[in-house]
């Protein structure tokens, strides 16, 4: 299917408006124009290094549920279009991480890999996430591991992955690349890639004999990168804010479900929800991840302070002309909600039909 020659010339249109340095050196309708010929010749067209990292970072930009959008024009963009084998890809997936985690100072990275073409779909990475850990069906039905994973565990052993032995909960589970014409593989990510985080607590020392970790850098790898009509498959990473991890991955019922053990520890009952037990539980529980991220070293940030950040953003980008499409249940953190100023006001509507976006493809990535 050829490439929307409206969305297209409304990209470039942009690109053009935007530029500051080289606006005039930017010829707009000579570029139209071959940008048109490309189309109708292949059905596809070909950006520039400097329209796919422009098209890049603003399509962060445009991400209305981040919170983290204010330093969206310093994403480092990796252009990985040349990249075809999946050995290649799962190594520049590997090269992602190693540049994107720089020993815990972590830096906002995007890999971007060959567009879907008139001649065949670029290359598909099925993980939700670069790094995931697995999650397996014990016989009493209950789960060793992370819940959100099972299906994915599932179908990476089903392709030949065996767990290691003993299997713990935190099993780092492996890439699964696909390349058109190509056998779907699975690749071990080397240790060395994987930077992990132990949890500790800052006045609960039994907390750090628990044995819980998360690891560093979220890498989203489920979702699309949408320029001009042109779809790219990605890896995009930013920092955790430490409630993410500490109030859903680690706590929700249908993950890690840690907050009725982390009670019992703590000594709070658990057979009344008027002790607030869950509450008290899933702070000291964030705490540990803000604690132990910031002792080791390693980037994190806390919903405080993203959302002072994220209203500066937002002013800046008034003061750019601009509309800030937010969607305030994303942008609104999972705990103190009311403590943050995000939460005292409305946001422009997100209209999906805006390019360039992050858009996730229809059906279920396992
Ligand atoms: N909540 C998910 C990650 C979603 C994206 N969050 C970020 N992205 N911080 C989780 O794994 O907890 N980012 O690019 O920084």
């Amino acid at each position: 299917q050829a490439v929307d020659l409206a969305a297209a010339e409304e990209f470039l249109r942009l690109f053009h408006s935007e530029q500051r340095t080289n606006r005039h050196s930017f010829d707009l309708q000579a570029r139209i124009a071959e940008v048109d010929r490309q189309v109708k010749q292949t059905g596809c067209y070909r950006h520039t290094t400097a329209e796919l990292e422009f098209g890049a970072r603003v399509a962060w930009r445009n991400s209305a549920r981040c919170i983290g959008r204010l330093y969206w024009n310093s994403l480092y963009v990796r252009d990985r279009r040349s990249v075809s084998t999946t050995d290649a890809v799962a190594d520049e997936c590997v090269g992602h991480l190693r540049e994107a985690t720089r020993g815990g100072k972590l830096r906002s990275t995007i890999t971007v890999f060959a567009p879907d073409t008139a001649d065949g779909p670029g290359p598909r990475i099925w993980n939700e996430q670069l790094i995931r850990y697995a999650g397996y069906l014990r016989t009493d039905d209950s789960v060793l591991g992370d819940p959100r994973n099972l299906a994915f565990t599932e179908f990476v052993r089903s392709l030949g992955w065996r767990p290691p032995a003993p299997r713990t909960r935190f099993d780092v589970l492996p890439l699964v690349i696909e390349c058109p014409r190509g056998r779907i593989r699975w690749y071990e990510l080397p240790a060395d890639s994987v930077l992990e985080v132990s949890l500790s607590h800052p006045d609960m020392p039994w907390f750090s004999h628990l044995g819980l970790r998360w690891h560093a850098v979220p890498a989203i790898s489920c979702m699309r990168l949408l320029i001009g009509g042109v779809q790219y498959p990605i890896a995009f990473s930013g920092t955790y804010m430490s409630s993410e991890v500490g109030c859903r991955n680690l706590a929700d019922e249908s993950r890690y479900n840690l907050l009725p053990m982390l009670a019992e520890r703590m000594g709070l009952p658990t057979d009344d929800d008027r002790t607030l037990w869950r509450d008290r539980t899933m702070v000291e529980l964030t705490l540990a991840v803000q604690h132990s991220f910031t002792s080791a070293g390693v980037s994190i940030t806390d919903h405080h302070t993203e959302s002072r950040r994220f209203l500066t953003h937002l002013r800046r980008e008034e003061a750019a002309g601009r509309t800030c499409p937010a969607d305030w249940s994303w942008i609104v953190p999972p705990i103190s909600g009311s403590q943050t100023a995000v939460f005292h006001r409305y946001y422009d509507e997100p209209d999906d039909t805006t390019q360039p976006a992050f858009i996730t493809p229809d059906g279920p990535y396992l």
